[in-house]
């Protein structure tokens, strides 16, 4: 509950503009990771979308606008696994 309304919150703060930001994530090894990253990432105030690619080691999220990568990649290494912002 606490976690929708911080997400209400994020998005009526910020405006209607998605965003989309790319990150790089280190340590995937199979499907499970993924979705632990997906989850991950969805977890985020304002975060509307997650695509993950395994292969790629890549996620593109689609946000409200204005929430910061860094606390998407801080979400993804809670998670266990490595993340910098960027292509
Ligand atoms: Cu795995």
């Amino acid at each position: 509950m606490k976690k929708i309304l911080l997400a209400l919150i994020a998005v009526a703060a910020m405006g209607n503009a998605d965003q989309l930001t790319h990150l790089k994530i280190e340590g995937m090894m199979c499907p499970a990771c993924v979705k632990n990253v997906k989850g991950s990432l969805n977890d985020v105030a304002g975060v509307k979308d997650a695509t993950v690619y395994l292969k790629e080691g890549k996620a593109q999220v689609t946000s409200a606008n204005g929430v910061k990568a860094e606390v998407m990649c801080d979400a993804v290494k809670k998670a266990g696994y490595g993340c910098s912002v960027g292509k």
